[in-house]
């Protein structure tokens, strides 16, 4: 956020229209967020991930405001991109995504290829949460999926140097997460909307849910993952799409 009294301003604003209130950490609010104290000073985060410890980690940050199924709002919107022009993506839809597979790649022990079966199969966990998009609307929807983590360590792990995980999508989004994102509890993986598969226009098969953030960051239609030690070399450099085409979503919205 480069101007932080305009971005308050945004979200006194969507306060003001009853959308946040009484909420203590939602989507969006990432000033709140603290980094966790770690006890013996400097701790790499693939240390705590390989000690398989990521409590530790973990224990300083917020969990997003859950809510229960009654509050599923009706309808969720499809928003931006609903149906990615992309022939490799329209190949896999036609298919039911049978054969669509999530590589896993980068700085992780053991890179790997994930069907969609294989990722229903990992552990999953299933969270009703608010989305709220900077261009104005929010709903509630329960979500079904593989947290990062549990995907990383079905890829044997991170490296040292692990810094980000970068995830493409089908319709050329790409953004990249750092490790306190990645390994926060409600960091999933969702190929389930309200207890059914994610339908086209909300990414199907599988898209991001990191639920402290707004709604942009939520990627849609994802197609691979990979985990680097900077974000030098990732688009223009500046860690997104958004970021690199200077695209700050306060501006006008
Ligand atoms: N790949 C991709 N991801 C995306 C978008 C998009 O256009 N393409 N739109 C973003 C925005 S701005 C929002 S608010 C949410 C909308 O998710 P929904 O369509 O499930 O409501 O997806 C985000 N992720
Ligand atoms: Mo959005």
């Amino acid at each position: 956020m480069k101007n932080k009294t305009r971005t308050l301003s945004r979200r006194k604003f969507i306060a003001g229209a009853g959308a946040m209130s009484g909420m203590l950490l939602t989507g969006c609010d990432t000033e709140l967020y603290t980094p966790p104290k770690i006890r013996s000073g400097l701790m790499g985060v693939s240390d705590v991930l390989t000690m398989a410890s990521q409590r530790l980690l973990m224990s300083g940050q917020g969990l997003v405001k859950e809510f229960e199924t009654g509050d599923i709002t009706k309808d969720f919107p499809a928003w931006g991109r609903t149906n990615p022009e992309d022939e490799s993506y329209q190949k896999l839809a036609s298919n039911e995504f049978t054969d669509w597979s999530l590589s896993v790649g980068g700085l992780v022990n053991r890179p790997a290829s994930f069907s969609l079966q294989d990722l229903k199969r990992l552990p999953s966990r299933t969270q009703t949460t608010m989305h709220i998009c900077e261009q104005g609307w929010s709903a509630i929807a329960q979500w079904t999926g593989v947290p990062l983590t549990t995907l990383l360590e079905a890829a044997g792990g991170v490296s040292q140097e692990a810094r980000y995980v970068v995830i493409d999508t089908y319709d050329g989004w790409y953004d990249a997460y750092d490790m306190f994102d990645v390994v926060h509890p409600q960091t999933i993986l969702a190929y389930g909307l309200n207890g059914k598969d994610i339908p086209r226009g909300n990414g199907a098969p599988v898209r991001l849910r990191v639920e402290r953030h707004c709604g942009y960051r939520h990627l849609k239609f994802v197609k691979s993952i990979q985990v680097v030690a900077s974000v030098e070399n990732i688009g223009r450099g500046k860690g997104g799409l958004l970021s690199d085409y200077n695209w700050h979503w306060y501006a006008g919205a």
